[in-house]
């Protein structure tokens, strides 16, 4: 596998509706595409998860175009690459930037196996043939529209209900949901909204059986979740907290958690995505995929890592049409009944719609070897 050039686009989307979590509201999503096209004129599909700001993580869109620019594609060209497993390796000579290296091993991904013509999940050892999804709902300005949304979303579908949370819209909000819906799957996501000091609070929460609660603490804290896990009947996921395959295994150590949301961007590519995944699989662990608002090529890569075994729970990755008047991708993401059909085509199985990504491009480069 030879790349004979990457292209990079920043792209501009506008969310259908504003997306708000504890730490922020999301309107139009800022993102970069990452093209790469081998000698055959091939191109490999991959995409950044950064945001515009480092509210969930420090990396942003304008550091992963450094990131990637400096120092991952020079590292691409250097030599050849046979498997992307190399190219995840070489990675390592450069510290943390998960997400910029995730969109370039990404792209790599893709093009390894279009050029073996087999579809991605394949590729990536995945078997299942569908895929079972629920959906993230942001704050609301009252809880009736909150209500509204998820009977909507319960209409749909969608396998289960996550509803974000912080202080002040939680304990209440959570027990008005589960008044009008006794049964709905549910899950609340507090990203890092608390801290040891709000046990009681968190402890509340436990009487409405949600399948977890996740990212109660600090983003980057093992240690207090390791001590709240064993105060709550809840299970703990931890989604910011787990940025590798070493944060993985010493959250299981420790009892930080008993659920781990992965996502291809936060802890650097399909690769650790697959460490992990068998690493949670032995200790019986469930893994499932969540979400960072992305577009048509991010959501694909979704799809196809949780096509492998252990992807047990429902994951975020809602349909297209759920974030987007028009995505990048043909056909779009459908969901029907909570579930995806994972495509057959080779690659990421779905055909990225150069005239809407051209209409989204706010610049790009083009970087030969
Ligand atoms: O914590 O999972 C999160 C969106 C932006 C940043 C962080 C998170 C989210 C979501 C939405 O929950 C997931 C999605 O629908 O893509
Ligand atoms: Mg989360």
């Amino acid at each position: 596998l030879e790349i004979d050039y990457i292209i990079l686009r920043y792209l501009q989307m506008e969310l259908k509706a504003p997306f708000t979590t504890s730490f922020g509201t999301f309107q139009t999503k800022e993102f970069i595409l990452v093209e790469a096209v081998d000698s055959n004129g091939v191109s490999g599909w991959g995409e950044s998860v950064a945001f515009s700001a480092p509210w969930y993580s420090e990396e942003t869109v304008k550091t992963n175009w450094h990131m990637l620019e400096d120092f991952l594609i020079p590292l691409a060209f250097a030599e050849p690459i046979d498997h992307p497993s190399e190219l995840s390796k070489r990675f390592g000579a450069i510290r943390q930037n998960h997400m910029a290296k995730a969109a370039l091993e990404g792209a790599v991904w893709d093009l390894y196996a279009k050029r073996l013509g087999v579809p991605l999940y394949q590729a990536l050892g995945g078997t299942k043939r569908e895929i079972e999804v629920g959906v993230s709902i942001g704050i609301q300005p009252t809880v009736d529209e909150l209500l509204r949304i998820i009977e909507r979303y319960v209409t749909q579908g969608y396998r289960r209900m996550k509803v974000k949370i912080k202080p002040g819209w939680d304990v209440g909000v959570i027990r008005e949901v589960r008044r009008v819906f006794p049964d709905v799957p549910l899950m609340a996501d507090a990203n890092s909204a608390y801290t040891l000091a709000d046990v009681e609070r968190l402890k509340a929460l436990d009487e409405f059986g949600l399948m977890m609660i996740e990212q109660p603490l600090a983003a980057d804290d093992l240690v207090d979740h390791a001590q709240l896990q064993p105060l709550l009947k809840t299970p703990i996921c931890l989604d910011e907290s787990i940025r590798s395959f070493d944060d993985a295994r010493k959250a299981l150590h420790l009892g930080s958690c008993r659920i781990i949301n992965m996502k291809i961007g936060r802890i650097g590519g399909l690769q650790e995505a697959k460490h992990i995944h068998d690493l949670c699989r032995e200790h019986g662990v469930p893994v499932w995929c969540g979400g960072m608002l992305e577009a048509g090529v991010g959501r694909a890569h979704n799809i196809a890592i949780t096509t492998l075994e252990n992807f047990t729970l429902p994951g975020d990755t809602a349909a297209s049409s759920h974030y987007w008047e028009r995505d990048i991708i043909v056909p779009e993401v459908e969901v029907h009944n909570g579930l995806i059909r994972v495509p057959d085509a080779p690659g990421i199985g779905y055909e990225v719609d150069r005239r809407q990504v051209e209409r989204y491009t706010q610049f790009a480069k083009v970087y030969r070897r």
